[in-house]
């Protein structure tokens, strides 16, 4: 990683940067929603694409001189397409909130209803959450996970959306271990009469690469992130049904955002060539089998996971028997060198501050070759640090061992 001109020019970010690179390497990165982006990829984000206003979409553009910008961005669109089979792909959203705000105000009135899963069972900030716009502008009303099986309650889903007739049913998820029936949804929304979202920034990887079943012959709208299992630059994804590709580009540009980021755009682009690979695949397929041993190995240890396992690339672990809760586990995993989330889970008294559960995931530790031997020793170490949570040689210990595995897995070569 070439960083001499930022070391000449600016030491105090150049520290910062050469600090995070350093840290990236030496912890334990689990939180499910991180990745280490390619070099590639980075290089494409860190070039001069971050100059070039291109206001419009490729070869109807505000401005001259777009025609290499029209270049990257078609072979983005191209590149989503093949990858998920949409009819219509908007690479422009600047996140995942955009890209599902540039989907609300396409299709929905101030005060319509929105259904979606609750940020407390695993929903998204950007399903309705009251703090969030969502939750300002619309009525909202939340479907959750069943107390027994952890498992999305489909019948609860129905329910609601009779009841309630949204105009829009938002499925997808920020900490959900199991497939989602997306084909379920897509039923519901047919009966009500209601539009569907999915949302499926976390799952992008997986469903890219079929180890997830897609949502796309089922929604009219599918909103995504590009940094998390599909491992590209930080940005948002919008796939539509070829009737909304207007209202949807209308809203996304002029509506929502004025200059795309084309930097962003180039290295989504290429994080999309990489997705469209067997190795991604290969990939792909190791997280899953690295997320279900690290869930093994945690059960063994005597945790409890939400819904008893995991199909993807995540966990949520509860703690409530363990004694412990999210926030002193995140700070002692923090201490030994691995760095996780303290979340929600289902029906917690505990508030978001604390709460009673942990999130953690596989798509970083797999990016660095880690398999399922490495996930056994991981398992190890939390259980360790769980187990010493106020026993600070104990967590330094831990996080010697912790730095010596990730040393054998080297990211980016500093
Ligand atoms: N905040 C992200 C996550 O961690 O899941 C979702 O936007």
């Amino acid at each position: 990683m070439n960083l001499e001109h930022l070391k000449q020019i600016d030491p105090e970010i150049y520290e910062a940067t050469y600090r995070e690179v350093k840290r990236e390497e030496d912890k334990i990165i689990l939180i499910a929603s991180e990745n280490y982006a390619s070099k590639a990829v980075l290089e494409a984000q860190g070039s001069v694409f971050t100059n070039k206003y291109a206001e419009g979409y490729p070869f109807r553009r505000y401005y001259g001189g777009c025609e290499f910008a029209d270049i990257v961005e078609s072979l983005a669109i191209e590149r989503a397409k093949k990858l998920f089979g949409a009819d219509h792909i908007n690479v422009q959203p600047h996140s995942g909130t955009q890209a599902n705000m540039a989907v609300f105000f396409s299709v929905l009135n101030y005060g319509d209803t929105i259904l979606g899963m609750s940020l407390n069972h695993g929903g998204h900030l950007s399903h309705g959450a009251p703090v969030n716009f969502t939750g300002m502008l619309y009525k909202t009303v939340f479907y959750g996970v069943d107390r027994d099986s952890g498992l999305i309650d489909m019948n609860e889903v129905r329910e609601l959306a009779n009841k309630h007739k949204p105009k829009i049913i938002i499925v997808g998820a920020s900490a959900y271990s199991r497939i989602i029936d997306f084909e379920a949804f897509g039923n519901i929304a047919k009966e009500t009469g209601a539009l569907l979202l999915a949302d499926i920034a976390h799952i992008a990887g997986l469903v890219a690469t079929g180890l997830h079943p897609s949502p796309v012959p089922y929604c009219d709208f599918i909103t995504s992130t590009t940094h998390k299992t599909l491992r590209g630059p930080r940005g948002g994804l919008i796939l539509c049904k070829e009737q909304y590709a207007k209202v949807i580009d209308k809203m996304v540009f002029p509506g929502i955002q004025g200059g795309p980021l084309m930097h962003v755009i180039a290295a989504k682009a290429v994080a999309f060539k990489e997705a469209l690979t067997e190795e991604f695949k290969e990939y792909q397929r190791q997280v899953i089998l690295n997320s279900k041993r690290l869930a093994e190995n945690l059960k063994n240890q005597g945790f409890d996971i939400i819904s008893g396992g995991t199909d993807n690339h995540l966990m949520l672990v509860d703690l409530r028997r363990k004694n412990v809760t999210g926030k002193d586990a995140e700070d002692a995993l923090d201490k030994a060198g691995i760095t996780a989330n303290k979340n929600a889970i289902p029906f917690d008294d505990k508030p978001a501050s604390i709460t009673s559960g942990l999130r953690l995931g596989t798509p970083s530790v797999t990016s660095r070759g880690m398999k399922e031997r490495e996930m056994d020793l991981i398992a190890e170490f939390i259980t360790d640090a769980i187990k010493n949570t106020n026993n600070l040689s104990k967590l330094k210990e831990i996080s010697e061992k912790v730095k010596k595995l990730g040393r054998k897995f080297p990211v980016y070569n500093i």
